[in-house]
């Protein structure tokens, strides 16, 4: 007989996570940095329990909601490239679903997250308890099996032997390259609390090494001749660049090939903005010398990418009859997208291995020199979206000009949704890899306050700027508690523009005049389109504890952002009210967003035919 430890199924779950490492590269480290919570019936006994005996080895951290613990998590994993993360308990009902966005959020964007959301008693004799859904035709349902569609790995850990399978599962996935996203066990609430004799094999320290796995050599061959007889190539950089850390592997077959690149939201900063052959962002929110190389590419070398329809501007991106595709993916549902020659392997290792397959191969001259003319004119554009001064009030170009130019390069701004995202796609100078934070595979407002606490606690040694609007800053705000909590700076840019720019932008495209998208009082008339409501963000930020500061133009606004760089130790909030008018364009782009076919309106009307006209040079690449 091996020995055995006799431990609650709560307290082995909580001794074997802090036992997690892994290695990448020869560099190790714990897996899981702590572990969130909000305690309530369905966890507080049981994992509450071991959280408080095993707080020496695992710490715990306290949220105001449990959506935000997970984006926090997120954010934090993001910002580690996925090598280290946390745990999110939970406990049963609306604690647990709270957490079902965040599972979301974790899964699209393939970051790692473990959640343990209390359930309903596995006995069955108290049914129905408090927060339980009954179901007539099964009693083996609750709601945490809404967290199935949503994680890469779900289990129900309905009695304590369970775990010893569990959860080297649960560790496979979560460490996994190509799999990893949430993953959640569903735990019981007495099944927590049960007392089993673990095997003290479970216990010991394990490390999980990262592998940089390598496509097939056949592939890679066959790679570099396509490459070569290519005209026109070009390469679409995502995430997977940042979480391989091939930025430098990047550079240098960048530099060697004169191949220009494209970066879709998860893949900015790949290189450097300044690079000659950088293009930026590219795609709906794209520059205009990223979408004109795409469109005319003959050959597309996708890296780290998911193709979603931001960066292939709803599949009209590339519109060269020719045009084939390259992919270099860990995960091969990736890379097959597109019929693409699929290189499956971790981005950093293919591309050594592309290179040398290349051998002295370069772009023809003149190509590489339009390339870095379009680089330099968008560098123009940006400087003067950045100086646009119409006022009287300031536009949102402008407060991502005075962010960028008084932030050092290796600060990270974050943003998730609204009018920023674009706007900080296409105009934010990314001068370090991890100094670009987007969650854009989600799009989720109430992702940026929680986030930024995750970049902080990952990050310490950098300041930490999340840009907000008011609209998502209303949706979920209340982590600023935590960075009070926790003493951490997080510097918070408030953009208040009265509303939703973006869908009102939008809504004016579809010919709806933004209905529905600003902060106004009922009327008489009984529309939303009375006088502004009188929300203020300053005062609501200070009542939480942040230190608040109001600006109303530029020169307010450096003061602040020079003020908020000097302030220690807890969360600073700049308050500015934006033009919603004075909006960035798009550049050779477009994004589908379908119309409506019958309407009473004619402009609905118009707006459907011109729809429909963009909408025929949508792509199939078979
Ligand atoms: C949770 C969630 N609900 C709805 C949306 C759809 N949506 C995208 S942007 C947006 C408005 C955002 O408003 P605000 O943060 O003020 O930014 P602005 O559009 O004014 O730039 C909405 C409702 C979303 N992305 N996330
Ligand atoms: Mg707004």
């Amino acid at each position: 007989m091996s020995k055995t430890k006799r431990l609650t199924m709560s307290q082995a779950l909580i001794l074997y996570l802090a036992n997690q490492y892994v290695e990448r590269d020869g560099k190790e480290n714990a897996f899981f940095a702590g572990v969130w919570g909000i305690f309530g019936h369905g966890n507080v006994a049981g994992v509450g329990q071991a959280l408080q005996q095993y707080a020496d080895k695992i710490r715990y951290y306290q949220s105001r909601n449990e959506q935000s613990q997970v984006h926090t998590a997120v954010a934090y994993a993001k910002m580690k490239n996925r090598l280290q993360t946390f745990a999110c308990t939970s406990s049963i009902g609306p604690g647990a679903t709270n957490m079902i966005t965040g599972a979301a959020v974790a899964t699209v964007n393939r970051i790692p997250v473990l959640l343990l959301p209390g359930d309903i008693f596995a006995e069955r004799i108290q049914a129905p308890v408090l927060q339980q859904l009954e179901s007539e035709h099964s009693q083996d349902i609750s709601v945490n099996d809404c967290f199935k569609p949503v994680s890469r790995y779900w289990d129900r850990i309905s009695r304590p032997e369970q775990l010893i399978t569990s959860l080297p599962e649960a560790m496979r996935v979560l460490t996994s390259p190509a799999e990893t996203g949430a993953v959640t066990l569903a735990l019981p609430q007495d099944t927590q609390t049960e007392a089993y004799d673990y095997p003290i094999g479970l216990f010991e320290k394990r490390v999980w090494r990262i592998p940089r796995n390598r496509p097939d050599a056949a592939f890679i061959q066959q790679a570099a001749e396509w490459i070569r007889a290519s005209k026109k190539p070009m390469i679409v950089a995502g995430g997977g660049v940042h979480y391989s850390e091939a930025n430098a592997v990047l550079q240098a077959f960048v530099d060697k090939t004169g191949i220009p690149i494209g970066e879709s939201q998860a893949g900015k900063g790949s290189l450097p903005y300044n690079h000659p052959l950088n293009q930026g962002a590219i795609g709906a929110t794209g520059t205009e010398g990223a979408n004109i190389l795409a469109r005319e590419a003959d050959l597309i070398i996708g890296i780290g990418t998911r193709y979603s329809d931001f960066t292939s501007a709803s599949k009209t991106a590339f519109q060269n009859p020719d045009v084939r595709f390259i992919n270099i993916n860990v995960a091969e549902f990736d890379a097959y997208k597109h019929h693409a020659l699929p290189l499956v392997g971790d981005a950093r290792v293919t591309l050594e291995e592309l290179s040398a397959a290349l051998g002295d191969y370069q772009v023809d001259s003149d190509y590489r020199a339009r390339a870095q003319a379009y680089d330099a004119q968008w560098d123009a554009e940006v400087e003067r979206i950045y100086n646009l001064e119409r006022g009287p009030l300031i536009s949102q170009g402008e407060v991502i000009g005075v962010v960028n130019t008084l932030s050092r390069p290796q600060d990270v701004v974050l943003c998730a949704a609204g009018s920023l995202p674009g706007d900080l796609h296409k105009l934010w100078r990314t001068r370090d890899p991890k100094g670009y934070h987007l969650e854009y595979g989600f799009s989720t407002m109430g992702y940026e306050i929680a986030g930024g606490l995750g970049v902080k606690m990952a990050a310490p040694e950098r300041d930490v700027y999340v840009m907000v609007g008011d609209g998502s800053y209303l949706m979920l705000n209340t982590e600023i508690v935590t960075m009070v909590q926790e003493k951490l700076k997080v510097i918070i840019v408030l953009l208040d523009n009265h509303g939703f720019a973006s869908i009102g932008g939008l809504s004016k495209s579809v010919s709806s005049d933004g209905f529905g998208t600003k902060y106004r009082y009922r009327t008489e008339s009984d529309h939303l389109d009375g006088d502004t409501l009188p929300i203020d963000y300053a005062a609501n930020c200070a009542s939480l504890g942040a230190h608040v500061i109001r600006a109303s133009n530029r020169d307010d606004l450096a003061d602040a952002l020079r003020e908020a760089q000097a302030h220690e130790g807890g969360p600073v909030c700049i308050v500015i009210e934006v033009d919603r008018r004075q909006r960035v364009g798009g550049y050779e782009s477009w994004w589908d967003v379908a119309v409506a076919e019958v309407a009473e309106s004619a402009s609905v009307q118009e707006a459907r035919e011109d729809y429909e006209k963009a909408k025929a040079r949508e792509q199939y690449y078979l």
